[in-house]
């Protein structure tokens, strides 16, 4: 290219990019960080489980723990043994499949209600579905009491790759939910599927008001954002920001900040490529769509997400806490506007499916294995 005109399209370029105001800061890859075993926490076994998937912290010293293949337990870790939970619906757990995440609802202290997520089975597959229902604890007991399905993928189908994180909006008002791409990659880009998206509903399962696409109807009213492929972490950091992880392909895993409305590319651009050796284009090819915070090549395959606000790690005050089922670790992530940085990876001796945080700032994990190890972390 003639050298004038080439400093002429750059110039240009650069004006556009600075009148919009959206230029980002190129994405960092964490992939090369290599994992400490100078551990600044001892952890302590509190309980094992079969296959365990998520948990959700009532207390400091009580959580809800389910497991993949469709159980679910409270455990007091001061008390006994676990107690499980009656009344679960039945789940197709097959793979990555199953019985997913838990949360409380924003009002469970005087409701008593709890959401869950897992995998229905049905005619023609399964679908991941959001239900609810009131935890009950009579005499020692505990069972879900009016158990419903509040939203439903539909058509349903065959694959892995579920997604199905709860996250809580602050205000308590609504929630969303990750749907992850059922293993068919095109659903990603299809705004009629819910596969591949990041959904806002109201706490009874229906399109959020004033959603990108509310006037749409259907599957587009109840969409945020789109182009995702495996999102095991949604949390909201303590600034009101909403964060997501989503495993890649062969390389690629990545950590976004989502907005309402943004198509984050999957399958059409990833850091990463198809697992048959065939390249993706990178994401500064296609600039509509939006380019991750950080991704990691090697892969970590991250699962689970949570921000950091406890007084027993000062020194992880704000940090996002993301689990590595390939990497056995944890790792701390630090946020600096919209860029994002791994700070330490943790290494750990199983595969780290989920992470939370409880009122005493004591980090709880639990390890995807059968039997995997529900942890409790606190300084050394
Ligand atoms: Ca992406």
């Amino acid at each position: 290219m003639h050298s004038t005109l080439a400093k002429a399209l750059i110039a240009a370029a650069t004006t556009a990019i600075v009148a919009t105001g959206t230029a980002k800061a190129a994405p960092e890859n964490a992939g090369p960080n290599k994992a400490t075993t100078q551990l600044p926490f001892q952890s302590q076994t509190v309980a094992r489980f079969d296959l365990p998937w998520a948990i959700a912290v009532i207390d400091a010293d009580r959580l809800i723990v389910t497991t993949k293949p469709g159980r679910m337990y409270l455990v007091d870790h001061k008390g006994g043994e676990p107690v499980e939970v009656s009344g679960l619906p039945k789940v197709a757990h097959s793979g990555q499949n199953g019985l997913l995440d838990v949360a409380l609802a924003p009002d469970f202290a005087e409701s008593r209600r709890i959401y869950f997520t897992y995998v229905e089975p049905g005619y023609g597959g399964s679908s991941l579905v959001l239900a609810r229902a009131t935890l009950a604890e009579p005499q020692g007991e505990a069972r879900l009491d009016g158990l419903e399905v509040i939203w439903r993928q539909m058509p349903k189908g065959k694959g892995g790759q579920p997604g199905g994180i709860i996250a809580f909006a602050p205000d308590g008002k609504s929630l969303f939910l990750t749907s992850g791409d059922r293993m068919r990659p095109q659903t990603a880009q299809d705004p009629d599927l819910a596969l591949g998206k990041v959904l806002h509903l109201t706490l009874d399962g229906k399109p959020a008001p004033g959603n990108p696409m509310s006037d749409a109807g259907g599957v587009r009213a109840e969409t945020w954002t789109t182009g995702h492929r495996n999102p095991y972490g949604l949390a909201f950091a303590s600034d009101g920001r909403l964060w997501l992880h989503e495993m890649g392909p062969k390389g690629g895993d990545e950590l976004n900040l989502i907005e309402p409305g943004v198509n984050y590319g999957w399958p059409e651009v990833s850091y990463g490529d198809n697992y048959n050796g065939t390249p993706i284009p990178k994401p500064p090819t296609r600039p509509e769509f939006q380019e991750p915070a950080l991704y990691w090549t090697p892969v970590i395959a991250p699962a689970g997400l949570a921000f950091y606000e406890g007084d027993l790690f000062p020194a992880w005050k704000g940090a996002a806490l993301i689990g590595g089922l390939k990497t056995q670790t944890l790792s701390r992530v630090t946020i600096k506007g919209d860029a994002a940085h791994e700070d330490e990876r943790f290494a750990m001796e199983g595969r780290i499916r989920d992470v939370a945080v409880a009122p005493d700032g004591a980090v709880w994990v639990i390890e995807d294995a059968s039997p995997g190890r529900l942890l409790r972390l606190s300084p050394r």
